[in-house]
């Protein structure tokens, strides 16, 4: 008797879910863990996008300041990197862009050749920034791509060969773990070509007060966006949470060396999401964990370069001390450049 056998080709279970099954997924799984969690990534809905905005305009929130004032005060070594030959500028996840029409505009200014391409997975928030470009820049040629980071950069790659300067700000990495961190940027590597350049954001170690007080602000609009993310299971989901019935709690984790976000529970209370089809128990003072904000030292980051296949170039830092985009080559083994 003839045997034989057939591969079938694994799928990934998750792409054939839509984006509100991976939602109500993550929140199941999520919500029936010992310790309950909710990742950051859900915070940014368009009314938890709006807060962050605000957020950024507040006294206590320092990063955006001095993220302002390293790219205002450090275009010139900027330029200087990519002056030279036609580039891409490749932005991954461009939030509202206030920082990147710093460089825009004196990369316009200095009449590099350059073409901006961000690239975000949401269509809308694209679709924004792109007539936003279009406005404030006539003379700009912007290319956005909505797609997941890495298949725009692979795509990108395919279709010009042009050196790419990838930016990162904003300290979006400090959310990912360590063990995360270098799988994203191993992952950028991999897209990218020898000698390409990524200036990516990293919020510094520095005094725990200033870092408490700029995740438990006096107004309280960063407990607002924590408990946004309930608030949008119950539009989305059909969850029943009480947002009175939550605390937002700040603190930071001196072994991590991480701000870590908490919604604390008030009460014993049930609550029942409808299109995941059954209810969640919360004991009093019942945590559960929203946010990781990992914070580095020159050294952690340097060492995080290197291990993923980058060459440290310069650390831009504020007059502070406080915030560093840190610009990195990447090497590649000499057979397999231009890959
Ligand atoms: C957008 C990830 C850079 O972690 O500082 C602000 C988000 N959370 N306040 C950060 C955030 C609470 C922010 N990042």
């Amino acid at each position: 008797m003839a045997s034989s056998y057939s591969v079938i080709k694994q799928e990934d279970y998750r792409e054939t879910f839509d984006a509100k099954h991976l939602f109500a997924l993550d929140i199941l799984v999520g919500l029936s863990e010992t310790r309950k969690r909710i990742s950051s990534k859900y915070f940014y809905d368009a009314r938890g996008s709006e807060l962050f905005t605000q957020i950024t305009n507040l006294d206590e929130y320092y990063l955006t300041n001095c993220e302002l004032e390293v790219l205002s005060d450090c275009q010139e070594s900027i330029i200087g990197l990519v002056r030279n030959e036609p580039f891409n500028l490749v932005e991954l996840g461009a939030g509202d862009g206030r920082k990147t029409k710093i460089l825009l505009e004196h990369f316009l200014k200095t009449n590099c050749d350059f073409r901006y391409v961000p690239i975000d997975i949401s269509e809308s928030a694209m679709k924004d920034l792109v007539i936003d470009c279009g406005e404030n820049f006539p003379d700009l040629s912007t290319n956005g791509l909505v797609s997941d980071y890495f298949s725009g950069l692979k795509w990108l790659n395919n279709r010009y060969k042009r050196r790419n300067f990838v930016i990162f700000l904003g300290s979006s990495i400090g959310n990912f773990t360590h063990a995360e961190a270098r799988e994203f940027l191993r992952n950028v590597w991999n897209s990218l070509h020898h000698d390409d350049i990524v200036l990516a954001g990293f919020d510094l170690k520095k005094d725990i007060e200033l870092l408490l007080s700029a995740y438990n602000d006096r107004e309280g609009v960063t407990a607002a966006f924590n408990l946004n993310v309930l608030e949008r299971i119950n539009n989305e989901l059909g969850g029943e949470f009480d947002l009175s019935k939550f605390r937002h709690f700040g603190t930071y984790d001196v072994f991590l060396g991480a701000m870590q976000s908490y919604l604390v529970s008030l009460e014993r209370q049930s609550v029942f999401i409808r299109d995941i089809g059954r209810a969640f128990e919360f004991w009093p003072w019942e945590p559960i964990h929203t946010e990781y904000s990992y914070k580095y030292l020159i050294s952690d980051i340097h060492r995080l370069a290197e291990e993923t296949g980058f060459r440290v170039e310069r650390d831009l830092i504020d007059s502070k001390g406080y915030f560093v985009d840190s610009i990195w080559r990447v090497v590649k083994p000499r057979e397999s450049n231009g890959n």
